[in-house]
């Protein structure tokens, strides 16, 4: 590529849902962007994520752009949840339609990115070689996208194959016959272990945390629900805005405290919710992420279903969960707990025999080995500031973002950093993101940024950079938010405890409509709490 070409308005790196819609944002603006994607395809954690039953948590009516109506009535989703091929086909139809490819560069990883005082540019350099030179850094990385492979000793000398679910190969993997392990029992294995349960010889979890989960009952969507929500598209995109998690307006809102009821309403209502499906399990009650008492009943009631379901009373046991009910993200599956009942499952405990090895053959607890031809790690990611620390970003005078962040990541709406001009990240710790639906989140984020783009060129400023005092108050009040929530109670990712060494933050901000009227004022207050400058 020639130098020119190399010179840019806006560097975005992703082409997930984020880096496509900022693309066809900065363009409108009339400004040159260029994506830069590892994968060798659009979509993000869609593309990555290929795994047996991977699907969206979110209805896929609602888990989908709306900045169109054309692209959103012309769209036809075939279920309530949708699969991760049918979610990975919308993304490539989102780059065909909007002309998007021409300016996305796949298979090329950005490895850093310094910005220059004198100049107020960002540089960013590839694993191809390339530098391109850009007024604007906009990070499109996700928050779930750089995978969490633990160091287990003697990984290595595995004679199997071994495969990382957010890592999945494109040809898929035959488990027919096979001795299969999975490791980890979060979503991602919570979607695929009934599915490899039928396939596979014989199949291993190996759970640390038990897990709750609610049932999917997933479906074919009806002509008529289609037509419901399509009739009045716009208004439903509104209303879900208006919840906390900006997803579910179609399910009653909570009015009272789950102790504010008797127990034969309160038990109603999780009824009534459990036959529903979905997430939405935990917004029967206004308290269940707030008070301990009030989110035991809603973990009472889960852990009634698992003893119902599973068969064997001393398995059931070892799947109850003791943690708070949403504190780690909820699940959501077709046949989870069920799978336990099939001969060729077995539940291994690693709270009472953890993994000490894994050898040529298989892995080995401290009780006993257990012998493989596969093992699936379905251990999760390095969630909401790994794919940013991956990439060497340097600031001002050289600062690494890695340092800046050495104690946990700091924003300032999750959109800027201080120390780090003209650079955004999208859906960043310290705004809602991975609480909310992330399309409506990543949209907003997008639009955000947009516009703060053409205030500062519509008023002859070339630079924008979060203010440390706007930060740190910021950051207080993200830490307070969470600490009036159940949240910082277990291990989560939400938390980065889930990876060895990470500082214990609360990374996300729970409340997108409060959040969103926060940005909104921002803005109109000529983008308070930034430094605008020539
Ligand atoms: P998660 O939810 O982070 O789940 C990872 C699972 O892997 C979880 O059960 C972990 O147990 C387990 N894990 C992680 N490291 C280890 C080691 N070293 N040994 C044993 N078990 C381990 O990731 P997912 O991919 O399932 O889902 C991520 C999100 O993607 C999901 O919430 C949706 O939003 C989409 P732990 O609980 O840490 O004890």
């Amino acid at each position: 590529m020639s130098d020119e070409r190399n010179q840019l308005d806006v560097v975005i790196v992703g082409a997930g849902f984020a880096g496509l819609y900022m693309l066809h944002k900065a363009r409108q603006l009339g400004l040159s962007a260029r994506v830069i994607e590892a994968g060798g395809g659009v979509g993000g954690t869609w593309y990555w994520n290929r795994y047996p039953g991977a699907r969206c948590d979110i209805e896929s009516l609602e888990y989908s752009y709306g900045f169109d109506e054309d692209l959103q009535q012309e769209w036809e989703w075939s279920e309530r949840y949708a699969p991760q091929p049918e979610i990975l086909s919308y993304a490539d139809h989102v780059a065909d339609r909007y002309d998007l490819r021409r300016d996305i560069q796949l298979d090329t990883k950005v490895v850093s990115a310094a910005y220059d005082d004198g100049t107020g540019r960002w540089t960013t350099a590839t694993d191809r070689g390339d530098q391109l030179s850009s007024q604007f850094l906009v990070m499109a990385t996700g928050c779930l996208s750089a995978a969490n492979v633990p160091e287990i000793a003697g990984a290595e000398s595995f004679t199997g194959a071994s495969y990382h679910t957010g890592q999945w190969p494109h040809e898929g993997v035959d488990f027919a016959g096979l001795r299969v392990g999975v490791i980890g029992t979060g979503s991602s294995a919570i979607q695929s272990i009934p599915i490899i349960a039928e396939q596979a010889a014989e199949l291993t979890v190996f759970q640390r945390t038990p897990t709750y989960s609610v049932p999917a009952w997933n479906r074919s969507l009806t002509p008529e629900e289609v037509a419901e929500v399509k009739g009045r598209y716009q208004e439903f995109r509104r209303d879900n805005e208006l919840q906390m998690a900006a997803y579910g307006s179609r399910v009653p809102a909570p009015e009272r405290g789950a102790l504010e009821v008797s127990e034969e309403e309160r038990r109603a209502e999780y009824e009534a919710r459990w036959r529903q499906g979905g997430l939405a399990f935990l917004g029967g009650f206004t308290d269940l992420l707030i008070d301990p008492v009030a989110n035991e009943t809603a973990a009472e009631f889960i852990r009634e279903r698992i003893r119902a379901t599973v068969t064997d009373p001393e398995v059931a046991e070892r799947l109850i969960p003791d943690q708070v009910v949403g504190c780690k993200r909820l699940c959501v599956d077709t046949g989870y707990y069920d799978t336990y009942n099939r001969p060729n499952v077995t539940l291994v405990d690693l709270r009472k025999s953890p993994i000490e090895e894994i050898t040529p053959a298989g892995i080995r607890t401290s009780e006993e080995e257990h012998e493989l031809d596969v093992i699936v790690y379905a251990t999760g990611f390095d969630a909401m500031t790994g794919a940013l620390l991956r990439v060497d970003i340097r600031g001002r005078d050289g600062q690494a973002l890695k340092d800046a962040w050495e104690a946990g990541p700091r924003t300032y709406l999750g959109l800027g950093v201080h120390g780090f001009p003209n650079l955004f990240t999208i859906t960043g710790p310290g705004s809602p993101s991975v609480l909310t639906n992330m399309m409506v989140s990543i949209q907003q984020h997008v639009e955000w940024i947009a516009d703060c783009m053409e205030h500062l060129r519509s008023t002859g400023r070339g630079r924008i950079e979060a203010l440390p005092e706007a930060q740190d108050e910021w950051v207080d009040y993200v830490n307070m938010v969470g600490s009036f929530t159940l949240f910082p109670t277990c291990n989560s990712w939400y938390l980065g405890a889930n990876v060895p060494g990470k500082t214990r933050v609360f990374m996300p901000l729970l409340g997108f409509p409060l959040y969103k009227e926060k940005c909104d004022q921002v803005a109109e207050a000529g983008y308070e709490g930034f430094a605008l400058t020539s």
